[in-house]
C-alpha cells in the first residue's frame, strides 16, 4: 500500500512538472512569435524527369535564445495544443506568399508548398488569411500547394473539409504529407481529393522488400487517380534510384538540397539557368 501511494505521488509530481515546463515553453514560443524569432527555411523539390526545381517547401524554424535552432517537431505539437499554431501559420503563409511572388518575378516557374496543421482548418481564419496574403502579394492559387499532415482527427469534420475544398476549387493544390506514418492513409487521399501524396522518409529509407512492394502499390493507386507522388527525405543516391525506379514523380531530401535561406535559394536558381 505504502508503495502504491508513493508511486501515485511521484506520478502526480511528474505530471505537474511537465505541465509547468510546457507552459513555460509555450510562453517562450509566444514571445518568439511576437519578437520575430521564427525563421522560414526553403527546401526545393525536384521533378525526377527534368531534374529541375518544381516546388519549394517552406519550413518553420525557431531560433531559441538558449537551445539554438529548433526543428518543427520540437515545437509544432505544443503550438497545436494552444492557439499559437494560428500565429505561426500566419507567419509562414506570409513568408510563403512573399517568396513565391519574388521567384515568379524572377522568372522561376515554381510553386510554394506550405505545411498546414489540421488544427488551422478548425476555423475560417486560415482560408481568409491565405486569400488576403495571396491578394496582397499578387500570388495566384495555382502557385500554392498545401501540405496537410494528419496530427488530429479534425479533418473528419465536414467544416474543415469544406474549407479545403473552397481553396482547392479556387486552384490551390492539396497534398497529403508524411504518408506512411500517423493517420495518413489511402482513405485520406480520397477524402481530401488530394492532388499530391508525399511518401514519408521512413518508407523511403527502408530497404525491406515488403515496404518497397507497399510503396509500389501506393504509387500505382495514386497514379490511377491522377495524384502525383513525391518521395521525402531522400538522403542517398541509392534511395534516389529506388524511388525513381518505383515511379515517384518528384523527390525532396538532403541529397538534392537541404533547407536553405531565401538568398541561398536564389543562388541555386541562378545556377539552374541554362
Ligand atoms: O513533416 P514534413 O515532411 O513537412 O517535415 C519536413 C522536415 O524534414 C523538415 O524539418 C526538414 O528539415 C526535414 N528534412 C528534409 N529533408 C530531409 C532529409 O533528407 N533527411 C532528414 N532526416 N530530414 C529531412
Ligand atoms: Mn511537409
Amino acid at each position: 500500500m505504502d508503495n502504491d501511494d508513493a508511486t501515485t505521488t511521484t506520478r502526480t509530481d511528474t505530471a505537474a512538472r511537465v505541465t509547468e515546463a510546457d507552459s513555460r515553453f509555450a510562453n517562450e514560443l509566444r514571445e518568439a512569435v511576437q519578437r520575430g524569432d521564427l525563421i522560414a527555411a526553403f527546401q526545393p523539390q525536384f521533378d525526377l524527369e527534368t531534374n529541375r526545381i518544381v516546388s519549394v517547401e517552406v519550413l518553420c524554424r525557431w531560433l531559441h535564445p538558449e537551445l539554438g535552432l529548433l526543428m518543427p517537431y520540437a515545437f509544432i505539437p505544443l503550438a497545436e495544443s494552444s492557439d499559437l499554431i494560428h500565429a505561426i501559420g500566419r507567419f509562414m503563409t506570409h513568408e510563403a506568399c512573399t517568396a513565391v511572388a519574388a521567384w515568379r518575378a524572377a522568372g522561376q516557374r515554381v510553386t510554394v508548398s506550405i505545411n498546414v496543421s489540421p488544427v488551422q482548418l478548425g476555423s475560417d481564419e486560415f482560408v481568409e488569411n491565405l486569400l488576403a496574403e495571396m491578394a496582397a502579394s499578387g500570388v495566384i492559387p495555382s502557385d500554392i500547394v498545401l501540405e496537410i499532415t494528419e496530427t488530429t482527427p479534425i479533418l473528419d469534420l465536414e467544416p474543415a473539409q469544406a474549407r479545403l475544398r473552397t481553396l482547392q476549387n479556387a486552384g490551390v493544390a492539396i497534398s497529403v504529407d508524411d504518408y506512411g506514418i500517423g493517420h495518413s492513409s489511402l482513405f485520406r487521399l480520397e477524402l481530401l481529393r488530394a492532388d499530391e501524396l508525399k511518401i514519408d522518409q521512413s518508407l523511403v529509407k527502408s530497404e525491406s522488400t515488403e515496404v518497397r512492394a507497399h510503396m509500389a502499390g501506393v504509387i500505382e493507386f495514386a497514379h490511377a487517380r491522377g495524384i502525383r507522388v513525391v518521395a521525402e527525405g531522400v538522403e542517398t543516391a541509392k534511395q534516389l534510384d529506388a524511388v525513381t525506379a518505383l515511379g515517384c514523380d518528384r523527390a525532396q531530401g538532403f541529397l538534392l538540397a537541404r533547407p536553405m535561406s531565401q538568398r541561398e535559394l536564389a543562388q541555386r536558381f541562378d545556377q539552374m539557368v541554362v
